[in-house]
């Protein structure tokens, strides 16, 4: 019990780098024999790291089990899991940007995704039937019919580009698998917003839940959003949403930003993941002052159970 003592308080000191001797412990356990031949039993704790690392905590004091992680190692897209998409617009009438899949829009590269929106040389060809084409263009994934789950915990550490003026808008966000195939439209049908960022106010993240049909009449700070969840552009931040069928519990950089407790049916659905660089929208609308081309690079994204 000791030494397992310690390594729990090791792995909360040190995080990753520790996760590598709790490995070296539990392939010591293997075959059900502990490194002094005592036998394996019920009593035995379950392991602190798994594909997603070092699991972390509940509130009951058990451990998540990772369902999905995503690196973003190596020099290509996983296409086994992210769908990029393309026939979708952002921004506003006089600078939109059109989604493109497109290297220059969508890569992976130094342990990162990036997802950049750019102005072109020359207008580029829209997929979406009312935008033809545009000089900006962007990218954005998700994991539509790849992968979608119903509560749990899911995080992203990522950093969007260092801006102050307006035009940049990102964001790590849920949706339904199928957001509008019964006839319940958006917002009622849902939307997990768990970060937004905004060039224009460049130390906030802002979470956004979006349900019932007047989308509860528009922002509520404590219910729906939280304007005060400090995340600096231009360096990491980690995000997170913890899920129940009674809560949903926004995280910015570990620190509780927004806790909903309304258990409303849109939550009760399994959703998939988006990440999003966007030209920004009305009073966060791109005015050619914001740098382009500007870049989001997603670390990570890992989801538990
Ligand atoms: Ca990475």
């Amino acid at each position: 019990m000791k030494r397992l003592l310690v390594i729990l308080f090791s792995v909360a000191v040190l995080g990753h780098v520790l996760a590598v001797n709790v490995d070296v412990a539990e392939a010591s356990n293997g075959n059900g024999h502990g490194k002094g031949g005592k036998p394996k039993d019920s009593q035995e704790p379950e392991p602190l790291t798994d594909a997603c690392g070092v699991r972390p905590m509940k509130a009951d004091g058990s451990l998540w089990s990772c369902t999905l992680v995503d690196e973003f190692e190596g020099t290509a897209l996983d296409r086994d899991l992210w769908v990029p998409q393309t026939s979708f617009v952002t921004g506003t009438e006089t600078a939109y940007a059109c989604y493109r899949d497109h290297p220059d829009n969508i890569s992976v590269s130094g342990g990162s995704l990036h997802l950049t929106v750019r102005k072109e040389n020359k207008a580029q060809p829209c997929a979406h039937p009312s935008y033809k084409e545009s000089i900006y263009t962007s990218g954005m994934v998700s994991t539509w019919r790849k992968f979608s789950q119903q509560y749990g915990r899911f995080e992203a550490r990522m950093t969007v580009q260092a801006e102050t003026q307006p035009g940049l808008q990102e964001a790590f966000w849920l949706w339904p698998d199928d957001r509008y195939s019964d006839g319940t439209h958006w917002p009622e049908a849902g939307e997990i917003d768990i970060a937004e960022t905004y060039s224009l106010y460049p130390h906030l993240a802002i979470p956004f839940l979006h349900y019932t049909a007047n989308d509860n009449g528009g922002p509520i700070p404590g219910l729906n959003t939280a304007w005060d969840c400090v995340a600096h552009r231009g360096v990491p931040n980690t995000y997170a949403l913890e899920w129940s069928a009674e809560h949903l519990e926004v995280f910015v950089n570990g620190t509780s930003c927004l806790l909903n407790t309304s258990g409303d049916k849109a939550f009760n659905t399994p959703y998939i993941v988006a990440f999003t660089q966007a030209l920004g929208t009305s009073f966060n609308g791109y005015d050619g002052r914001a740098t382009l081309p500007a870049t989001m690079s997603i670390d990570y994204i890992k989801v538990w159970n």
